[in-house]
């Protein structure tokens, strides 16, 4: 029999929520992450453990699958309303330090821009990968992005931009960070940037999905 943390972990990858939700219909009518991690507390498994083996196990092979096209974003946005669901149960234990985040990052879409679909995905990897996303939502201006950084030492910086004209905001954003923080880490996104527009503009990093947005973050705060 599979254990409790592989199951979170399928519920998670699946989508399947709690009990009553519908989806999948392959999972109906059986628990969800919901159930499964107040199952693995009873048990007595560390919520470390559930959010490491569990949770972060299912939305790191979620984030593979959509990075090879073998799902697509209503399975994402599933996959994290199911890790939401196990959350409920265990965000006492990331407030009182017994579970620890690997890092923050602050996310935005750039001034002008209102297009948010993929920097919320992004968003819901990232954290499901298991990093405090501090999302700034949409026309996020540099004073914006500065005033978090302040709030926020050591955190690590998204940005997207999916219209050409913004993507010269992004330029201005990005010069703005890194005159005031050089430490801070930069990472853009969005359909039309490139690598080389990224390193023009001096953005640390670029990467066109989320799951390697994870490992670039995973191997600078390793
Ligand atoms: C949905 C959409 C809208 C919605 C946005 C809703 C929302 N809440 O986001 C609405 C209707 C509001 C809209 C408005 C406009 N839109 Co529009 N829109 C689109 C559309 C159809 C899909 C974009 C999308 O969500 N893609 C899906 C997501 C998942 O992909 P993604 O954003 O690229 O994100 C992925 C990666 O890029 C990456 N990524 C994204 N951000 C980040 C950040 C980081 C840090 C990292 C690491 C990775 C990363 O990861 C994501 C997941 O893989 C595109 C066309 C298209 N097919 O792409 C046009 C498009 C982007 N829009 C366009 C235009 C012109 C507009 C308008 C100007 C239209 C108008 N005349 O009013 C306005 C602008 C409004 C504004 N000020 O922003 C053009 C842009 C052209 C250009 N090159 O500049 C496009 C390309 C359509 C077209 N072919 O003309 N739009």
């Amino acid at each position: 029999m599979e254990s409790i943390l592989d199951q979170i972990a399928l519920c998670v990858e699946n989508g399947k929520i709690n009990l009553t939700s519908p989806y999948p219909s392959a999972m109906r009518g059986q628990p969800g992450a919901d159930e499964f991690t107040v199952q693995a507390l009873e048990a007595g498994i560390p919520p470390s453990d559930i959010v490491s083996k569990g949770l972060i196990a299912g939305m790191g092979r979620i984030g593979v699958k959509f990075r090879e096209n073998k799902v697509f974003v209503p399975q994402v946005l599933m996959s994290a309303k199911a890790m939401n669901g196990a959350m409920v149960h265990l965000k006492k234990y990331f407030v009182d330090g017994s579970v620890k985040r690997k890092g923050k990052i602050i996310l935005g879409t750039v001034e002008g821009d209102l297009h948010d679909i993929g920097k919320n995905l992004v968003g819901m990897i990232v954290e499901g990968n298991g990093y405090e996303v501090i999302d700034l939502g949409v026309d996020v201006s540099a004073d914006k992005f500065l005033e978090a950084i302040r709030l926020h030492p050591g955190a690590f910086v998204g940005m997207s931009a999916l219209l050409t004209t913004t993507m010269a905001n992004m330029e201005k954003i990005n010069k703005a960070i890194k005159a005031e923080f050089p430490q801070v880490i930069t990472c853009v996104g969005g359909a039309p940037l490139n690598p080389s527009f990224a390193q023009s503009i001096g953005a640390d990093y670029y990467t066109d999905e989320p799951q390697a947005l994870v490992e670039i973050l995973d191997r600078l705060v390793a």
